[in-house]
């Protein structure tokens, strides 16, 4: 006997399955291509503002190509404003743990020097290390609704400023001469200079969250000892376990994670195993705070070093 037709609930309940009950969600039984009917991209996007990060295990048959028409029905796709795309893609990252900027060991949201930053990344599973190599996400929209009010207050009258260039060595002191050469020479081609409001207002759900992460070089209007103290005291929130997801990858995985109310970590704990995973990445608007202001651009240089080349 064949199972009933499913009219309005094209992605049934059973076929979601919370990892946590803050942030992460397994959808399975879909095969993700750019030819899904839109009433499913629909219910994956209402499943992505639910759980800000959603897994699909089996998906082996997507390349760059099929990565991308899939990517693309979520919206335009955007390239990495400073390392571009893989050659003949729109937006394709490759993250190689044996090149430079392979092994994102750092909280982060992507992308956020610059002031429409990515609204979703698709990444997915290529080459999976036997042990270790998870990611880990949180959830910044439950890290603002765990702050007590008063940290809450501050939070929605700071603004940061978020830059591509920072100090590299202190951030990854034991990185290697190619991951050295990589963030000198790609990574920080151009600099980029962003002034964001800490807490955001959520384009589509009206959620406010926590806008932070390793791009964050200072708060405005205080001094550096003192933005790096308050910076810890908001970010611990963000990292605290009961916020955040793990996933244990496959090749063949794809996640998908609302880069407007989450920060990610690629745990560095597989030493030389092998790891690659690709990134496509869909564009975003620029960040409203609380009191309806705009994120701004200020600096958009292209490096002296970078010119002359
Ligand atoms: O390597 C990973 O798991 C995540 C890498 C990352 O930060 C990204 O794709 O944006
Ligand atoms: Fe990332």
């Amino acid at each position: 006997m064949s199972s009933p037709t499913l009219v309005n609930q094209v992605i049934p309940d059973a076929d979601v399955v919370p990892l946590t009950a803050r942030v992460g969600a397994e959808i399975r039984n879909v095969r993700l291509d750019d030819d899904l009917p839109k009433a499913v991209i629909a219910a994956i996007n209402q499943q992505l503002l639910r759980h800000k990060v959603v897994f699909f295990r089996d998906q082996a048959h997507l390349d760059d190509a099929a990565q991308e028409a899939f990517a693309q029905r979520l919206g335009d796709l955007v390239p990495h404003p400073t390392q571009g795309a893989v050659q003949g893609t729109s937006s394709i990252l490759a993250l190689d743990s044996s090149r430079g900027g392979g092994r994102a060991d750092q909280w982060h949201t992507d992308v956020t020097f610059v002031d429409a930053y990515p609204k979703f990344s698709v990444l997915r599973g290529v080459v999976i290390p036997e042990a270790g190599g998870d990611t880990i996400w949180s959830n910044t929209h439950a890290a603002y609704l765990s702050l007590p009010e008063p940290l809450r207050l501050l939070a929605d009258n700071l603004w940061a400023v978020h830059s591509n260039v920072y100090d590299y060595a202190a951030v990854r002191p034991r990185a290697t001469a190619d991951e050295k050469k990589h963030f000198e020479e790609v990574f920080t081609s151009t600099v980029y200079e962003t002034e964001h409001p800490v807490v955001r207002v959520h384009p589509e759900t009206g959620e406010r969250s926590l806008l932070l992460g390793n791009f964050v070089q200072r708060l405005v209007g205080l001094s550096k000892s003192d933005s790096a103290r308050l910076y810890e005291v908001f970010q611990s929130y963000v990292t605290a376990p009961e916020n955040t997801v793990r996933w244990r990858w496959r090749a063949g995985d794809v996640a998908i994670w609302d880069n407007r109310a989450t920060q990610h970590y690629a745990v560095n704990d597989y030493g030389d195993q092998h790891r690659v995973v690709r990134r496509a990445t869909v564009d975003g608007d620029v960040p409203v705070s609380v009191d309806g202001r705009r994120s701004v651009t200020h600096v958009k240089a292209e490096k002296p070093a970078a010119r002359a080349a």
